[in-house]
């Protein structure tokens, strides 16, 4: 084998684990979950969402989640769902770069209220993955003289003990990544 291709191996081994130590579930609509009147539009533009992560609805039993493809999203149109859930906890895999789309099965709740996601899927970004996921988004810190700067934020690429926990959950995934990461460059190393 080549140095190249066995370094291009590595780096592959190295990323795809460390996508899989990183991952999220996205909660859809954070704490006030998949109902109406909540501004999805708003959720969305708060998130990064990666390839490996998941996104899960939380929802009453007379809600359901249908995906759906990008017409009958525009249209809420509920009559050929891509797949439908109606369990009050649901979690879709992102295993793709791509767009994909959810509605409520009750139209009304589509048509005229907010229930229509669409969550844009990147290629997953391991420094975007273990720094500090996006603040939610009306959130003021408590106690204004904790605030930094984006700069301080910058220089500290640790973050900060009283962060939240969404950085804290990051901290484990990252020691066992490091751990499969050495165990896949000894193998690829002696293969
Ligand atoms: C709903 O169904 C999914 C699989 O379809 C399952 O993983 C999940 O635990 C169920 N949740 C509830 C609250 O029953
Ligand atoms: C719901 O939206 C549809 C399409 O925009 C409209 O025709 C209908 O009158 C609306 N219904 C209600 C109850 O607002
Ligand atoms: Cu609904």
């Amino acid at each position: 084998m080549k140095a190249g291709s066995r370094a291009l191996l590595v780096a592959m081994a190295l990323s795809a684990l460390a996508a899989m130590a990183l991952a999220k579930d996205h909660i859809v609509g954070g704490s006030d979950g998949w109902d109406t009147f909540i501004d999805y539009d708003k959720w969305v533009a708060g998130e990064i969402f990666m390839v490996g992560d998941t996104i899960t609805f939380k929802y009453m039993a007379y809600h359901n989640v249908l995906e759906v493809n990008m017409d009958d999203y525009a249209a809420c149109a509920v009559d050929k769902p891509l797949s439908t859930h109606s369990n009050g906890s649901t979690t879709f895999e992102l295993a793709d770069v791509g767009t994909r789309y959810f509605i409520c099965g009750i139209p009304r709740h589509c048509r005229n209220g907010t229930m229509h996601v669409a969550v844009t899927t990147v290629p997953f970004d391991a420094s975007a993955a273990a720094g500090p996921s996006p603040a939610p988004l009306p959130s003021a810190p408590a106690d204004g003289s904790v605030a930094a700067s984006p700069a301080a934020d910058a220089a500290a690429p640790k973050p900060p003990t009283g962060a939240p926990s969404s950085a804290v959950r990051f901290q484990k995934p990252v020691a066992a990544v490091a751990g499969l990461a050495l165990a896949a460059l000894a193998a690829l190393l002696v293969a």
